[in-house]
């Protein structure tokens, strides 16, 4: 029986689901299995490890799992993130952001306004990281969770946490006036040499992600416009490269303009191209890319 590619993912939580969907995109069947523990990709020879989000980097550090799907945060929260696993790809989802938050009315002007304060985290060190970098002291106060109600009880002046919507400072009147890190889930890998029987399909995983994450966004976008209007709808076409641009049988005005765009069209870019001259403008979704 040959060797089978682990692949260590949330078990449950706001990542796990999802990831299970980028596997499936990248054509990844996989089986719920009897093993609540370990569930096999049936198309190709991978296993999926299904733990803690805290354990994943420890994980693949220690070569349990060769690769791992987590939150970046919870890879930059270990003791020396430099010689843990290193991130390979960032795969678009689970996306918050780091901040530094405090009371309503609460008057922030740069880091040194924390000096001598405490501050609630679960989020330790990488908090630390940034009050070294600003030549801050303060103290930290270390929680599991709920870290929102810190300042309520008294227990810190402001807080570190991770937000997304926003809703959970404003249910608990707090607003945000620093972000330390950004984070989304990333692909992460093993430190440890790769066992080369494991090369090819690291290599497939990795670009049909790659594949799967630049689709999610792209859209094909297709119109008519007058060829003197090309510079200007290039211009517009959001994160596309050279629009692939053809005649318009019996108008030599006028061309056809394809293009994919790597980021969002929204309905204000259709208006302005619409405006620089385009007419029966199309956005279509994109299923694959590589
Ligand atoms: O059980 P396990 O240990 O595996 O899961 P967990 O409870 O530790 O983590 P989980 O499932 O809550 O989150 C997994 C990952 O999702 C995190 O490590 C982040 O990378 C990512 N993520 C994205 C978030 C959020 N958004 C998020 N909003 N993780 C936590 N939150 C919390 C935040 O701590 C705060 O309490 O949600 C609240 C704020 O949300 P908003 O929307 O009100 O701003
Ligand atoms: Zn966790």
């Amino acid at each position: 029986m040959s060797a089978r590619l682990r692949i260590a993912v949330q078990k449950s939580g706001r990542l796990a689901d999802k990831s299970l969907d980028l596997l499936e995109a990248a054509g990844l069947h996989v089986v719920k299995g009897a093993n609540d523990l370990l569930f096999r990709v049936e198309n190709a020879p991978i296993d999926l490890l299904r733990v803690r989000d805290d354990d994943i980097p420890t994980f693949v550090a220690d070569g349990v799992a060769n690769l791992g799907i987590v939150g970046r945060n919870v890879l930059l929260e270990r003791a020396k993130p430099e010689d843990g696993p290193c991130e390979i790809m960032a795969l678009g989802f689970g996306r918050c952001d780091l901040k530094i938050a405090g009371p309503l009315g609460f008057a922030y002007d740069g880091p040194r306004s924390l000096q001598g304060l405490r501050v609630a985290t679960t989020y330790p060190r990488q908090l630390s990281r940034f009050l070294r970098e600003n030549d801050v002291e303060a103290e930290i106060v270390t929680m599991r969770g709920a870290v929102e109600v810190a300042p309520r009880l008294k227990l810190a002046h402001v807080i570190c946490d991770l937000v997304s919507t926003g809703a959970t400072l404003e249910a608990n009147g707090l607003a945000a006036f620093e972000t330390i890190a950004r984070s989304e889930a990333v692909l992460i890998q093993s430190p440890q040499p790769l066992d080369p029987q494991f090369a090819p399909i690291v290599e497939s995983v990795t670009q049909r992600f790659r594949g799967v994450t630049a689709s999610r966004d792209a859209k094909y976008v297709m119109m008519n416009a007058p060829r003197a209007a090309l510079p200007r709808i290039s211009e517009i076409l959001p994160g596309s490269d050279a629009p692939t641009v053809t005649p318009l049988a019996g108008r030599e005005d006028y061309v056809a303009v394809h293009a994919v765009c790597q980021e969002s069209v929204f309905w204000e870019t259709l208006e302005r191209l619409k405006a620089a001259g385009a007419s029966a403008i199309l956005v279509l979704p994109i299923e694959k890319m590589m």
